[in-house]
């Protein structure tokens, strides 16, 4: 076994932080030493934390963490960066918000940057995720803006997702605009100090109510497909339908009653509880895997085929289908057929 396998799972920092940097360099080697910490995960439990921009999720991401660090849980927490123009503030800022967990060994913070391609950062989030679990953490917290699709992939493998909405961003729900809401085992209105907050949870429960619990994530695979296992009976009742609480937090306030954060940690640990039926949790393990395994599929397919088809031939296609000599979906079949043929022979 290789050194750094060996040092991650006696759960050294130093060994995880050169992996996790390994990770974002796409470093040579790199898949080998995460196939061999992947018989040591499964221990995490994986809190998926996301929402618009600037509605706190850093700092519940840091409630949240002292909150079990002081059922003296250990706690990694990976702040995915989409590497927007508007990130390196975020950044900086998180560094600050989350600076009271800093020196406490039992914390690790990292946030992650994408080298090229936002499907590589989903890859590379999961990545960072099995590296935490492998070296022992109790929790793992990963924070994205929920943003796009490939933002709901990252959070779609957690086994709680936590969607954060907060007052005074226009009367829409930002959830809805952003599609995430679908994806909330939990959701949270989060700045409850601020007016407005009221009016947002009852909104949240309207559409809750509205939107027919089928329709949640629990029964769409990867690419539509439907998954079976979760349906609700046919009267309408299913002892396994998870309903979504909404919860009102305050992240910035530090008292424990007050600001919404141990209901929260109780709720997570319902939502737990609830997935620790084994035959939900089955099917919802299955569905994480074939999401991550799609992925990994795509994304690979992808840097294959830019592998071998070169820059000229792809400016070359551009340029003819701008001419109209050629149709997008036809130069796919074009690209595809010429580098199956030069693989058969
Ligand atoms: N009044 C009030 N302000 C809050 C609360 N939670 C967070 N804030 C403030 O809202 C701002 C954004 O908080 P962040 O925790 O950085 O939000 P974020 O969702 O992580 O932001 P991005 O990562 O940039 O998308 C900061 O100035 C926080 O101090 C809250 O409960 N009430
Ligand atoms: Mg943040």
């Amino acid at each position: 076994m290789n050194e750094l396998v060996q040092e991650i799972l006696q759960g050294n920092r130093r060994a995880l932080a050169r992996l996790l940097t390994h990770i974002e360099n796409k470093r040579e080697g790199t898949d080998e030493t995460l196939a061999a910490l992947f018989p040591h995960t499964g221990h995490a439990w994986v809190i998926g934390v996301t929402g618009a921009p600037g509605t706190g999720k850093s700092s519940l991401v840091n409630m949240l963490a002292k909150a079990y660090r002081s059922q003296n849980k250990t706690v990694g927490i990976i702040a995915v960066d989409p590497t927007s123009p508007f990130s390196g503030g975020a950044i900086l800022g998180d560094r600050i918000r989350m600076r009271d967990l800093a020196g406490d060994s039992g914390v690790f913070i990292r946030s992650m940057a994408a080298r090229g391609s936002l499907g590589g950062l989903a890859r590379a989030t999961r990545d960072a995720v099995r590296a935490l679990d492998a070296s022992g953490f109790d929790i793992v917290l990963v924070e994205t803006v929920g943003a796009g699709q490939s933002e709901v992939d990252i959070v779609r493998t957690a086994h709680t997702t936590i969607v954060v909405e907060a007052p005074g961003m226009g009367d829409e729900v930002q959830a809805i605009k952003a599609g995430i809401l679908e994806i909330a085992d939990i959701l949270i209105v989060n700045k409850a100090d601020r007016p407005g907050a009221d009016n947002t949870a009852r909104s949240l429960k309207t559409m809750l109510e509205m939107g027919h619990p089928a329709s949640r994530r629990h029964l769409i695979g990867p690419y539509g497909r439907p998954l079976e296992g979760i349906a609700p009976t046919s009267n309408g009742s299913d002892g396994n339908m998870w309903i979504p609480p909404v919860i009102r937090t305050t992240a910035t306030e530090v008292d424990g009653q007050r600001n919404g954060i141990n209901e929260l940690i109780q709720v997570v640990e319902k939502h737990r509880q609830h997935l620790a039926d084994a035959h939900l949790w089955d099917v919802l393990e299955q569905q994480r895997i074939e999401i991550e395994l799609f992925d990994r599929l795509q994304g690979e397919l992808m840097n294959r085929l830019m592998q071998v088809v070169s820059l000229e031939q792809l400016s070359d296609i551009v340029a003819r289908i701008q001419a109209r000599k050629l149709e997008p979906q036809q130069a796919v079949y074009e690209i595809l057929v010429q580098q199956l043929e030069k693989h058969n022979t």
